[in-house]
């Protein structure tokens, strides 16, 4: 982990423009009727899981550029969510993935989690690559498949991912399903589907109490003809079909383009079935591009439906919060510091939303002022906002700058040599 002085040595260099701009901010917010210190404090409670996958350097199939310093293995992915959960104070669970983190010890790394003040989110399920020991192949699908004895394997490996979640602490499981089609005729389209939902009963009844169980919805990759769980539509019939502890995952990157993601979020909302999101973001596909980063009014626009709801009372609990990226270009822990900055910058401008002014525009039909009311939170500069919310935690005003002033990853690009562990593509 860092050395807590570094944090402190670079939140004094930069401390007095930090206290001029959020006494600035708070001003400004006083105006409108917003406390500053109500909204920081609802920022500084906001959480985010980080998934085992996202630590190594991603690629694709046209390759994979890995940077020296990179972890190894599953525990020293746990060190580098440490240091991220040190400069940003919010991400202190960990999603893991089965197989690619799979620990030989579960007891060992919930140990070393603990440790490192780290706790477990949900866990992932894949049953979309063959592995070396498996008996049979994933090629035409595992939940949806034609042969019962490959789903019965796929049912026994998320039954097994719920066994080593236990182990480490979740009570979550996330089922990412690649099964689908290439070709018209290839698979029946509405069998298909139903063999998936029997399977998918089958690891519902092997989840413990507390548990919940996740589907996550993607239109089109690897399959390019058709998937089993195409869009929300078909995620929610699986979900009320299965019972009360399962919801629909939102993974942003899995809409074609200018789908209205936010809509999908309301709907969910209305069913009572959005259990979390995976946030990313995305230019064409399934980009797994950083949050914010390329459609930023677009995040804000779901954190909205997200407050408007939570303020409603219509989420039971909190959503599932969880990153799901590939970073092929940037260091993986800069990434997640600047994911982990959007997120909670889209969520505080959502905060900002006068809802009253709002609903009675909306009310009244007036076009132009409940457009400039969403407007005029989104173009709030709230960055000072994020950074005091942060330090007031312990954690760092710039955390990129300071997880670069640290030398973090010099110290450990000499300390992690030897081979470097393949990494995986992205969910
Ligand atoms: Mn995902």
């Amino acid at each position: 982990m860092m050395n807590p002085a570094q944090i402190e040595m670079s939140n004094t260099a930069t401390m007095e423009a930090h206290r001029c701009d959020t006494e600035h901010l708070g001003e400004q917010l006083q105006r409108r009727g917003i406390d500053l210190n109500a909204v920081v404090a609802q920022v500084a409670a906001f959480e985010v899981a980080v998934p085992s996958w996202a630590l190594g350097t991603g690629g694709t199939r046209f390759g994979r550029f890995p940077e020296p310093g990179e972890p190894r293995d599953v525990f020293e992915k746990m060190d580098d969510i440490a240091v991220i959960q040190q400069l940003t104070r919010a991400t202190p669970r960990v999603s893991l993935h089965l197989p690619w983190d799979e620990p030989d010890d579960p007891g060992a790394l919930r140990d070393h989690a603990t440790s490192l003040g780290l706790g477990f989110d949900a866990v992932n399920s894949n049953t979309f690559q063959d592995q070396t020991h498996q008996v049979h192949s994933y090629k035409f699908g595992s939940l949806c498949h034609t042969d019962a004895a490959v789903r019965a394997q796929a049912v026994a490996h998320n039954v097994h991912v719920i066994e080593v979640g236990r182990a480490l602490g979740s009570e979550a499981l996330t089922v990412w399903l690649a099964d689908g089609a290439n070709y018209p005729g290839q698979m029946h389209l509405r069998k298909s589907f139903e063999r998936t939902l029997e399977g998918l009963r089958e690891i519902y009844t092997a989840l413990p109490e507390s548990w919940q169980l996740f589907t996550e919805h993607k239109p089109f990759e690897p399959a390019f003809y058709a998937t089993v769980v195409q869009d929300w539509g078909s995620s929610l019939m699986l979900a009320q079909a299965l019972g009360l502890r399962a919801s629909c995952l939102v993974d942003l990157g899995h809409h074609l383009p200018d789908t209205n993601i936010e809509l999908v979020v309301a709907r969910l909302v209305t069913a009572g079935k959005l259990g979390g999101f995976h946030f990313n973001d995305s230019k064409y596909g399934d980009d797994d591009l950083t949050a914010g980063s390329i459609k930023p009014y677009q995040l804000f626009l779901v954190f909205n439906e997200l407050v408007d709801a939570s303020e409603a009372g219509m989420l039971d609990a909190a959503p599932a919060y969880m990153i799901d990226q590939s970073h092929n270009l940037k260091d993986p822990i800069e990434a997640l510091l600047m994911t982990v900055d959007n997120l909670r910058q889209s969520y505080a401008k959502a905060l900002l939303v006068d809802r009253a002014a709002l609903a009675h525009y909306q009310d009244t039909n007036d076009v132009v002022m409940a457009e400039q009311v969403l407007k005029t939170a989104y173009e709030t500069d709230v960055r000072p906002l994020i950074a005091e919310a942060r330090q007031r935690c312990g954690g760092a005003l710039n955390p990129v700058a300071a997880f670069r002033a640290s030398g973090y990853r010099a110290a450990k690009a000499t300390e992690r040599t030897g081979v470097t562990y393949a990494p995986p593509q992205s969910l």
